[in-house]
């Protein structure tokens, strides 16, 4: 396993569609392997392919707590086949908008279809906080990101601190 660099935005990588994956190989098997030990090292609870500047349909989840079993999903082509009318709001985190949260409002549960490493379609259920971060990271897939659910005044605040900490860093390293 390797860990992989994570891109932070600005980065024109992040707002880009992911293409699906035609079928779950050993390379993609290799990339979910990957992208598990990025998330565990971060540490963060899911983590896109886009995020690690491979613009492919694939995510990886773990929701649970340091006391528990780990939970690793691989999914490739995630979609939702059904979510609930029911609302939650979650405070989200985003690796790409490091040290950056706010609230997010999305549906409370749903049903998303995938396949898994074995290349086998699969459809699970999920709710809390597991379902707000399959939906965090199908978003991801589609070049949006959680500011893009909240107001533009709290996301361009968000965004130009990101881009002012970006200049400060590439400038400390002339
Ligand atoms: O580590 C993460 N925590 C988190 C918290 C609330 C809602 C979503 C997330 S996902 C995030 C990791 C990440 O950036 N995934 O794309
Ligand atoms: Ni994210």
């Amino acid at each position: 396993m390797a860990k992989l660099p994570i891109l932070t935005a600005p980065d024109p990588q992040l707002k880009k569609k992911s293409q699906p994956v035609e079928k779950v190989d050993a390379e993609i098997r290799k990339l979910m392997d990957d992208m598990l030990e990025t998330m565990y090292e971060a540490p963060g609870i899911g983590l896109a392919a886009p995020q690690v500047g491979v613009l492919k349909r694939v995510i990886v989840v773990d929701v649970a707590k340091e006391e528990e079993e780990p939970q690793p999903h691989r999914m490739a082509n995630p979609e939702l086949v059904w979510v609930s009318d029911e609302d939650n709001s979650y405070q989200e985190g985003c690796l790409s908008l490091p040290e950056h949260y706010a609230d997010v409002v999305r549906p409370a549960a749903i049903r998303v279809r995938y396949l898994d490493q074995e290349n086998e379609i699969r459809e699970m259920e999920a709710e809390g906080l597991l379902a707000t971060c399959i939906q965090h990271e199908i978003d991801h897939l589609d070049g949006v990101l959680f500011v893009d659910h909240i107001s533009a005044l709290k996301r361009n605040m968000i965004l130009r601190k990101l881009l002012k900490a970006k200049k400060a860093a590439a400038e400390a390293t002339v």
